[in-house]
C-alpha cells in the first residue's frame, strides 16, 4: 500500500438539533478516535476534523416545534456535543460547525466554482408552495393521505405508517405542516450535480481500485452504481441555510448534503493556514469515517464534487460502520431511546473508558449489534477489572511491596520467562494489523491478549508464594511484569487513553510512543514506580439496575405517548386568523363510498345555506349507511378540491384519537343546519 506523508482524519458532523448517543460513538467516534490516537503514538502527522451539521430540515423543524429560530437549536446542541466529546476524550484537532463565516465562504465559494465551470444542470420543477407562509415546503413540511394506506399524516417524503417513500404531488390532500393550507404547485429552479456523467469515473475508481473497501461500504456503492446515478439537486428553497451565491437563487440554500462534506474543508481551513497541504496534496490519506446512511454521500456525492472542482485529492478509504441497538431495539432519538453521552459521563464519571472499552468490543462493524447494561458490566467486571486492572495492580502493588517500588533486576530467564517475552512484538504486529484494516473489535481483541498473559504468568508464577523462597526469581518475574505493564501502557492507549495515561503516570513511563511496544526493557531495573491507583472499579448490579429501570421509564412513557398520539402544537394564530374559519353545523343527508378506494366517502350536505358534496377520509371507521342523517361540524370555506376526480366542496371536523380513530364532533341537541361554529 502507497506510504502517505500525512493523513486526514474526517468524522461524520453530527447534526446539531439533538445530543450524541452510544450509537454514533460506535458508529463512527470512537473508531475515528481509535485510529487517530493510533497514528498519532506512531508520530504520523495526522489531523482529525469533526464539528456540528448545523443546516438541513431536521433543525427547522425542531426550531419550529420549540418556536424559537434554528440559530438557538444549533448553538444549543453545538455546545452540549463538542463538551461532551472532548470530557469522552474523542481528540477532534478540531470541532467546528457549519454556521460559521468560514464555512459559509469556504462552501459558497465551492458552489461558484463549480457553477462557473458549467457543471451544473438547471433545472425548473414544479413544487409546493404554501401562499400563506410565502414559502416553498420541503418535503417534510407537506403532510397529507397517504395513496398506498390512507394514513392521513403521511409525510411529502415517506409515510410513516406502511414505510412507501413518496413524492408530495402523491399525496391525496396535501396539507402544508406551516400554515395547514392546501399548497399549490410553483414553478421553482434548482442546480443539479450530474452524477450520472461520473458514473464510469465513480465505476473505476470505487470498483477497480478500491476494492480493498469494506465489503458493506463496497456492496452499497455498487447496488447505488448499478441502479444507474441520477442528477441531483444541490440547492433548496428553504430561508435556513448557505445561500446559493449566484444571480437568481433568491430565497434558495444550498442542499445540506452539499454543504456539510464541505465542513471538513471549511474546518480545515479554520485549523490550519496548511490545509491545502491536506485537501489537495496527493501525499495525504483522507479517510472518513462515518455510518452506513452517510455512505452514498461520502463514496458517490462528495468525491463527484471534489472530483468536479479538480484540485482535491479523494478519499482513500470511507470504513463505515453498521447500526448499533439498545436493548434489542432501535436506537430512536424521537423516542428518547437511547444511551445519551452527556447522561453517562454523569451517571458513570471517570468510567468513560469503561464505555470506550464495551462499545469498541462490540462494535458493528459488518453487522448491526446490540448494546445491554448487563453486558456493559460483565465487561467491566469480568475484562477491565478481572484482568487488564488486576494484573497492573497485583504487578505494581508486589513490586512495592517487596522491592520498594523499584525494578527489580531481569534474572536468567526461563522457557516461561521467554515465551511471555516473544509475545509482545507478536501482539504488536496483530492489533497493527487490525487497526490498519479498520477492524477496531479484533485489534481490542488482540491487545487483550497481552493482559490475559500477564494474568496467566503471575498465576502461574505464584510471586506471593515464591517470595519466601527465591526473591530473586520474584524479581525477574515482577520485571517481565513490569516490561508487559509499560507495553500494555501503550498499545491500549488508542483504546482506553485515560486509564493509560493514569498508568503511565504511576509507572512513571512518559514515552508516549508506539514504536516502543515490544521493547522487553522500557522499565530498567533501578527504574522506580508509584504506589498505584485502582485503573477500575466493580460495577454494581444496583448501578445497573438504575438504568435498566431508567430506559424502562422510558418505555412506559412511549407506550403512553403512542396512546396519546396527540399532534404536535401548531404556532400560535391571532384571532384574525380565526374568525376566517367559516364552520357550520349540517346533516348529511346522503352518502356513498369513492369508487377504487380504501379511505374516501361521497357525502351529501345539507349546510342550511346549501347542499354540498364533500369528500372525507372517513370510509375505513364508517359506513354510509351509519351517518346519514347526523348532524355534524364542517368547514365550507375551504378552497375546493378535485379528490378522485369529485369537486370536494369544504372539510367535516373530526377527532383524531391517539390510536388514529375518528370521531365526528356532534351537538348535544339537533340545531339548525347553517348554525355557525366559533
Ligand atoms: N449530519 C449525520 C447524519 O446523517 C450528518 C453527517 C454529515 S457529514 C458531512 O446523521
Ligand atoms: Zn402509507
Amino acid at each position: 500500500m502507497k506510504k502517505f506523508k500525512r493523513h486526514l482524519i474526517t468524522s461524520a458532523l453530527p447534526y446539531a438539533n439533538g445530543p450524541i448517543h452510544i450509537g454514533h460513538l460506535a458508529g463512527v467516534y470512537i473508531p475515528s478516535d481509535i485510529y487517530t490516537r493510533y497514528l498519532r503514538l506512531k508520530g504520523e502527522d495526522v489531523i482529525s476534523i469533526c464539528g456540528s451539521d448545523e443546516h438541513g430540515v431536521p433543525i427547522t423543524l425542531k426550531a419550529r416545534q420549540e418556536g424559537v429560530s434554528p440559530q438557538v437549536i444549533v448553538d444549543r446542541y453545538h455546545e452540549l456535543n463538542k463538551t461532551s466529546f472532548e470530557r469522552f476524550g474523542i481528540a477532534f484537532d478540531i470541532y467546528s460547525r457549519t454556521t460559521s463565516k468560514v464555512h459559509y465562504d469556504t462552501a459558497s465559494g465551492f458552489f461558484k466554482t463549480l457553477y462557473d465551470k458549467g457543471v451544473f444542470i438547471e433545472k425548473t420543477s414544479e413544487q409546493f408552495y404554501d401562499e400563506e407562509a410565502g414559502q416553498f415546503l420541503a418535503d417534510r413540511y407537506i403532510t397529507g393521505t397517504c395513496p398506498h394506506c390512507g394514513y392521513e399524516k403521511a409525510y411529502g417524503d415517506q409515510c410513516e405508517r406502511c414505510g412507501t417513500s413518496l413524492s408530495p404531488t402523491e399525496l391525496i390532500n396535501p396539507r402544508s405542516t406551516i400554515s395547514g393550507s392546501q399548497p399549490v404547485l410553483r414553478k421553482t429552479k434548482h442546480w443539479y450535480l450530474p452524477l450520472d456523467r461520473y458514473e464510469p469515473f465513480l465505476r473505476k475508481w470505487i470498483l477497480e481500485d478500491h476494492k480493498e473497501w469494506k465489503t458493506n461500504v463496497y456492496g452499497q456503492c455498487k447496488s447505488w452504481l448499478d441502479q444507474g446515478l441520477q442528477p441531483r439537486a444541490v440547492s433548496r428553497d428553504l430561508d435556513w441555510g448557505v445561500p446559493v451565491p449566484v444571480e437568481g437563487a433568491a430565497g434558495k440554500v444550498l442542499y445540506v448534503w452539499f454543504d456539510a462534506p464541505i465542513g471538513y474543508i471549511s474546518a480545515t481551513r479554520e485549523l490550519t493556514d496548511d490545509w491545502e497541504k491536506y485537501w489537495k496534496d496527493p501525499d495525504t490519506r483522507l479517510i472518513h469515517f462515518i455510518g452506513k446512511d452517510n455512505i452514498v454521500f461520502h463514496c458517490i456525492i462528495f468525491p463527484t464534487m471534489l472530483k468536479t472542482e479538480g484540485s482535491y485529492i479523494l478519499p482513500d478509504n470511507v470504513p463505515a460502520n453498521e447500526f448499533l441497538n439498545l436493548e434489542g431495539d432501535k436506537i430512536s432519538t424521537s423516542r428518547n431511546w437511547a444511551v445519551w453521552l452527556h447522561e453517562y459521563l454523569e451517571d458513570f464519571p471517570g468510567k468513560e473508558d469503561v464505555l470506550r472499552y464495551v462499545l469498541t468490543a462490540n462494535m458493528p462493524e459488518t453487522k448491526d449489534n446490540d448494546f445491554t447494561w448487563k453486558d456493559f458490566q460483565a465487561r467491566n467486571n469480568n475484562e477491565l477489572v478481572a484482568i487488564l486492572g488486576n494484573f497492573v495492580n497485583r504487578t505494581v502493588v508486589l513490586t512495592n511491596k517487596y522491592f520498594e517500588g523499584a525494578v527489580p533486576p531481569l534474572g536468567d530467564l526461563s522457557e516461561e520467562d521467554r515465551q511471555v517475552l516473544e509475545q509482545m512484538p507478536v501482539i504488536r504486529k496483530r492489533t497493527e494489523h487490525s487497526l490498519d484494516h479498520f477492524r477496531f473489535r479484533e485489534a481490542l481483541k488482540e491487545a487483550m491478549t497481552l493482559a490475559r498473559i500477564g494474568n496467566k504468568y503471575l498465576a502461574d508464577t505464584e510471586p506471593w508464594n515464591l517470595i519466601r523462597t527465591d526473591k530473586e526469581k520474584v524479581g525477574s518475574i515482577l520485571n517481565i511484569c513490569l516490561q508487559i505493564t509499560a507495553n500494555l501502557s501503550l498499545l491500549m492507549e488508542p483504546f482506553l487513553p485515560f486509564s493509560m495515561e493514569k498508568l503511565r503516570k504511576f509507572i512513571r513511563f512518559e514515552k508516549a510512543d508506539w514504536n516502543l511496544i515490544g521493547t522487553p526493557d522500557l522499565l530498567p531495573a533501578g527504574h522506580k514506580i508509584d504506589k498505584p491507583t485502582h485503573l477500575f472499579e466493580k460495577i454494581t448490579d444496583d448501578e445497573i439496575e438504575k438504568q435498566i429501570n431508567k430506559l424502562k421509564s422510558t418505555k412506559t412513557e412511549n407506550e403512553k405517548k403512542e396512546d396519546k398520539n396527540l399532534g404536535p402544537r401548531k404556532k400560535q394564530i391571532g384571532y384574525d386568523d380565526f374568525s376566517k374559519l367559516d364552520m357550520r353545523l349540517a346533516t348529511i343527508v346522503a352518502a356513498e363510498k369513492v369508487p377504487k378506494t380504501k379511505k374516501l366517502l361521497k357525502l351529501t350536505l345539507d349546510t342550511g345555506l346549501d347542499r354540498r358534496t364533500v369528500v372525507s377520509g372517513i370510509a375505513e371507521f364508517f359506513t354510509p349507511e351509519e351517518i346519514v342523517g347526523k348532524q355534524i361540524a364542517v368547514l365550507i370555506n375551504l378552497e375546493p378540491r378535485k379528490i378522485k376526480g369529485i369537486t370536494s366542496q369544504g372539510m367535516i371536523l373530526m377527532a383524531e384519537d391517539p390510536s388514529g380513530k375518528l370521531h365526528f364532533i356532534i351537538p348535544e341537541e339537533k340545531a339548525d343546519n347553517g348554525s355557525e361554529i366559533r
